[in-house]
């Protein structure tokens, strides 16, 4: 153990230590199954997490999207829903919160972050066009299929490397993006898709620098940026601790700033908005907007409600402001970090650097004797559940689906497992517990066998498919 590893982590940043800046008001119990009943509780769901009952989980890291623990003042501004059909006071409270953080024109609430890519999808792609961005994203890239464009991944090649520490792995290669420009031309480019943090890399921040030559690129050619704002407030902190110049700046200035170079967003205001459900698009253009305002009475609900109750868009303000707090955000990336440094420091193998919501388990250096198609990911998620009732999410081949055209398996270069953290949920002793379980999933390696797909749905086959053991 090497000494900084010793330390808290209030000490490695040159300071006393710090804790959450709020304290526990309301708990809901937990519970832990026996080892019989976890083995069948794994069966029965297809050996996929995501069939599993939450009842029959012990610690939930499936996910960080409407799992966060609103705050007092959310819950008490749930009571001043107004449930007006049109109009409800509560929308303005929302549209004024994205306006003020984001610092965009035009304003939908959607039911979640896939209800606003669906529309923003079907407003600005044309059959045929490209639609260059740092790394796929499931449901980003199944709509931009759907509405007839074609993903290209123009991430930096870092990204794809789980070992290689480079802080930030989210950006885009420049240059590679210009030629695809060059050859497709600008016309046929629909838009860039820019996301920060980038889920699938492991979490990973897009600099400051990479987002503002962006821009100077996008207007040499005429193209627009559109932003998955789903997990930028974490993006900011990066920002905020890596990049020079920054450190001064405070969460909710940076945060502006970069979206400043972008034409609008949507979000799953599910994960940073600190909300269970929700989500929003956001746009510059009054042309956009005025055909996004159109398409959301199709399939969300009437524009100042899109889905959401009134009290949903209340929480989703007040979440907003409190997601932009230096403290927050700091207790929030600091508790990733602590689980991902305990990992480093077992030699477990983990994605390099930490990101913001989630560690990554390397499920290829677990499992070496997998074939990518037995599914190591998937894999390392049910061995996982059954040392400890844990919930983690694959986030490996199974995920990346199949390629359209050939009907064949993507194969991802990441092949990881997903251990996300809610905000403001669990403690510090619980990471030491998921820890211990990972090691000890790691220690029995050697005798684990891959598995293979019994069934798989056509879309976003990862959510319902299911396995049996080889
Ligand atoms: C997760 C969730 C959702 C998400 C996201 C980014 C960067 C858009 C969305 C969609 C939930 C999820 C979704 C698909 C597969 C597995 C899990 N991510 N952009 O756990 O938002 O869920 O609100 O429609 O991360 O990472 P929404």
């Amino acid at each position: 153990m090497t000494q900084s590893n010793l330390q808290t982590m209030g000490q490695q940043f040159g300071r006393r230590s710090w804790a959450e800046p709020w304290k526990i008001k309301m708990v809901e119990p937990l519970r832990l199954i026996s080892r019989e009943e976890r083995e069948k509780a794994l069966i029965e769901a297809g050996y996929n997490t995501f069939l599993l009952k939450s009842e029959d989980v012990y610690i939930d890291l499936l996910t960080d999207s409407g799992t966060g623990a609103m705050s007092d003042r959310q819950w008490a501004g749930m009571m001043l829903g107004d449930e007006a059909y049109a109009g409800s006071r509560n929308f303005y409270n929302f549209e004024a919160a994205v306006q003020t953080y984001y610092g965009y024109k035009y304003i939908l609430p959607t039911h979640q972050g896939r209800g606003a890519e669906h529309l923003i999808s079907l407003a600005a792609i044309k059959r045929g066009q490209y639609v260059p961005g740092n790394m796929y994203f499931t449901t980003t890239r199944l709509h931009q299929e759907l509405a007839g464009g074609i993903f290209v991944d123009m991430i930096i090649d870092e990204a794809h490397d789980p070992q290689r520490p480079y802080p930030f792995k989210g950006n885009i290669d420049l240059d590679k993006l210009e030629t695809l420009i060059k050859r497709e031309g600008a016309e046929n480019i629909a838009y860039v898709s820019l996301a920060g943090t980038v889920n699938m890399a492991g979490g990973q921040p897009v600099s400051m620098a990479n987002v503002k030559a962006l821009r100077e690129l996008s207007d040499r050619y005429g193209i627009k940026v559109f932003l998955d704002a789903t997990r930028m407030v974490e993006n900011a902190f990066f920002i905020q601790e890596r990049e020079d110049g920054y450190a001064g700046k405070s969460i909710a200035e940076i945060l502006k700033e970069f979206c400043s170079y972008t034409d609008g967003a949507w979000m799953s205001a599910k994960k940073d908005n600190l909300v269970n459900i929700g989500g929003w698009l956001a746009v510059n253009d009054w042309t956009l907007f005025e055909e996004l305002r159109n398409l959301v009475v199709v399939f969300e609900g009437l524009h100042t409600y899109g889905g959401l109750a009134g009290r949903d868009m209340e929480a989703m303000a007040i979440g907003i402001a409190e997601s932009v707090q230096d403290d927050h955000v700091r207790a929030r990336v600091g508790q990733v970090r602590y689980l991902g440094e305990l990992l480093t420091v077992w030699g477990s193998p983990i994605v390099q650097p930490v990101g913001g919501h989630a560690v990554f388990l390397d499920a290829r250096r677990f499992y070496p004797q997998l074939r990518q198609d037995q599914f190591p990911a998937q894999t390392l998620a049910a061995e996982m559940y059954l040392d400890s009732g844990i919930r983690s999410m694959e986030r490996g081949i199974a995920s990346a689906g199949r390629d359209p055209k050939t009907g064949d398996h993507y194969y991802p270069r990441l092949e990881l497992t997903r251990l996300t953290i809610p905000r403001r949920v669990y403690t510090q002793a619980h990471m030491d517990v998921v820890a211990e379980s990972v090691r000890a999933v790691y220690d029995a390696r050697e005798q684990t066998r891959g598995l293979k797909m019994v069934y798989e749905p056509k879309y976003l086959r990862f959510f319902q498919a299911r396995f049996e053991r080889l």
